[in-house]
This record gives structure tokens, sequence and C-alpha cells, in this order.
């Protein structure tokens, strides 16, 4: 079965609209392996269409197989020809902006014709079949190669950057595409803010290191996380970082398929709340890696999804003292029928 195959089979579960239109290029391209088209039109019946660019038309042409490949001429409004093939009843879309949903509505003669369907994609997407779980291992051994080349270079007196630099470096020489996300290395009280970036601060001794990386690999992501300390450690942080371990192996514990995500990220939660640190956990547990870094399912306390059987998720709790400093570890985790499996596999630093 295909892609779309399934996608139309979840619209009639869900008693979605028979037709959809794909917007997002990302989903277009899970739905027919193409980057560069405008839209892909699913129709109840008959041959699904690909709206495509003068630009990358003839490309298009050659590698799409599962649509027929429709050339949208220059200065041609997509949403008429959309609305074209849409006469009778109501119209499904993944994503639009505001200024978009709008020409569409207009086009297909109101609003009341079209239908938010996005969630149906998003949980498609949740599930990764063999040939993306192959890509994503790929990709995680690639962050792996990065995350080695992080542990040989920090130590105090380099940069931010210039450790960043190493571990991109060291991806691209293994095979990466390009970074899954920006490379994050922060140092001393930096490390208080999840999403530093790397600058030029540079390491002291003593001071804890976070390296957060991912490489791309034919498009699909992977996301590690490690904590370092420069030197020698004092007690508080061998108890942030002994804290947030147990925390992660609590939460992989209950990463598996017929889960609520939630309990993961509760289980973690639970390990730095009992040492007084719970609210220095200022972020969810983890989140699902796939085409994009951040997807579906959400493993936080508020999350509604289920984990199930080719889920990848990343499960990576962390403790951020302000003005202090902070501690995160992360891994890549696939959900297969028996259970979690670790998917990035650098050695703990400590
Ligand atoms: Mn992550």
């Amino acid at each position: 079965m295909t892609r779309i195959d399934r996608l139309k089979q979840a619209a009639v579960k869900h008693n979605k609209p028979g037709v959809f239109t794909v917007f997002n290029s990302t989903n277009i391209n899970y739905f027919t392996g193409f980057q560069g088209a405008t839209a892909l039109l699913i129709p109840e019946q008959g041959e699904n269409m690909l709206f495509v660019g003068s630009v990358n038309y003839e490309q298009a042409k050659a590698e799409v197989k599962d649509a027929q490949v429709q050339l949208l001429k220059r200065g041609e409004n997509i949403m008429d020809r959309i609305a074209q093939h849409t006469s009778a009843g109501k119209l499904a879309v993944d994503t639009l902006s505001i200024d978009s949903w709008r020409a569409l509505a207009k086009a297909v003669g109101g609003e009341e014709k079209l239908e938010v369907a996005n969630q149906l994609i998003r949980g498609l997407r949740a599930v990764k079949d063999e040939k993306e779980i192959k890509l994503i291992r790929e990709a995680c051994r690639i962050a792996d190669e990065g995350m080695k080349a992080v542990a040989q270079t920090i130590r105090a007196g380099i940069t931010e950057r210039q450790v960043a630099a190493e571990a991109e470096y060291a991806m691209r020489k293994a095979g990466s595409d390009g970074v899954a996300f920006e490379t994050i290395v922060v140092c001393g009280v930096c490390c208080a803010y999840p999403h530093g970036g790397a600058g030029e601060r540079i390491i002291a001794e003593g001071d804890f290191v976070i390296a957060d990386l991912g490489a791309t690999y034919r498009l699909y992501r992977s996301d590690i996380t490690r904590t370092f300390i420069a030197g020698n450690p004092n007690q508080k942080q061998i108890k942030m970082y002994e804290t947030v371990k147990l925390a992660q192996q609590k939460a992989f514990e209950n990463i598996k398929a017929h889960t609520l995500a939630k309990e993961a990220d509760l289980a973690a939660r639970r390990v730095i709340e009992d040492t007084g640190m719970g609210e220095f956990f200022v972020h969810n547990l983890g989140h699902g890696v796939g085409l994009e870094i951040h997807e579906a399912p959400i493993l936080g306390p508020h999350s509604h999804d289920l984990l199930e059987t080719g889920n990848v998720v990343t499960n990576e709790p962390g403790i951020y003292i302000p003005g202090y400093g902070g501690v995160r570890i992360e891994d890549t985790t696939l959900i297969t029928e028996n259970g979690p499996e670790k998917l990035t596999n650098t050695p703990y630093a400590h």
C-alpha cells in the first residue's frame, strides 16, 4: 500500500473529506518523494495530481511515480487549478497560510467547503516504515560520529564554535547531507539555556558543556545531546548529572507501544522532582524525529499522543539552573514490537 493509499484509508476511518490537497512541501515529499511541487491533489477516485512550476517540471516528470505531474504555468493561480478538480463536496487540506486559505476558499466557493485535516498526515508520518527507519538509523550513526568528535575536542581554552565546527566537519565526512538543526554547543552558565546556539564563549576549567547535534541523511534526521564537564566535576554537578541520567533511564523504560507518551515524560519528571529540582526541567521530555526535527508524537506532560511501534522519538530530560548551568542527555529512540531501541549510541561522558 502506498502512503497515499494509507492517507485515503485514514480519511475514511476518521470521516474526513475524500478529496485532499497537500500544500506543505515536507508532506508532499512524504507522499511523492519529490521536493519542489506547489500542491498535491488526491481525489477520491482517479489519478493523483502533482502541480509543479516550470522550474521543476521536467525533473518531476522524470522522478515522480505515484502522481500525474501537471505543469503550473507562471502567473497561473494554483487555487483555481485545484478548484477545477473539486466540484462537489468538501476538500481537506493540510496547512496553509491565512492568505492562501482565503484564496482557496474563494476559488472553491466558500470556507465551508474546506476542512483542515493535518492531523491525519501527522499521524501517518509518526509511524515510520522500514525504509524510513533505515535512513534514520544512518542519520543517527552519523550523529554519533559528530559527538565522538565533540568528546575528543572539548577542553578548557577553546570556544564553543570550535567544538561545533569539529562536530559538523566529522558528520560531513561520515556522510551527512547537512545538519539536522543548528548545532548547539554551550558552556558554563549558558548551559542553563536549552537552545543556546554556539558562540565565541571560551570553555573554562570545571565548566559544564552541552553539545546537542544531529545529521540529515537523505532528508531524514537525528538528534543527540551529551553533557561534558571540562575538568573535575564538583558535588553539585555530579548530583545534577546523575539525576538527569537516571531520569533518562526511567523514561526509556516507558517508551513503548500502546503507552501514553506523557507517561515517559512523567517518569523522568518524577526523578527530577524527587531531588527538588523539578522546576528546572523546563521543557518536554521529547519529540518525534523524521523528515522534520520536531514532529509527532510529543512526549510531554500535556500530550494526548499514544506511542506506537514505528515511532522514532527523542528522550531528553534536562536540568537548567539560571546563573549556574545545566545538564541535558538525549538519545533518539525507535519503538519496536519488543520495546525501545536506542539509535544514537555515543557513550555517556560521565
Ligand atoms: Mn531534541
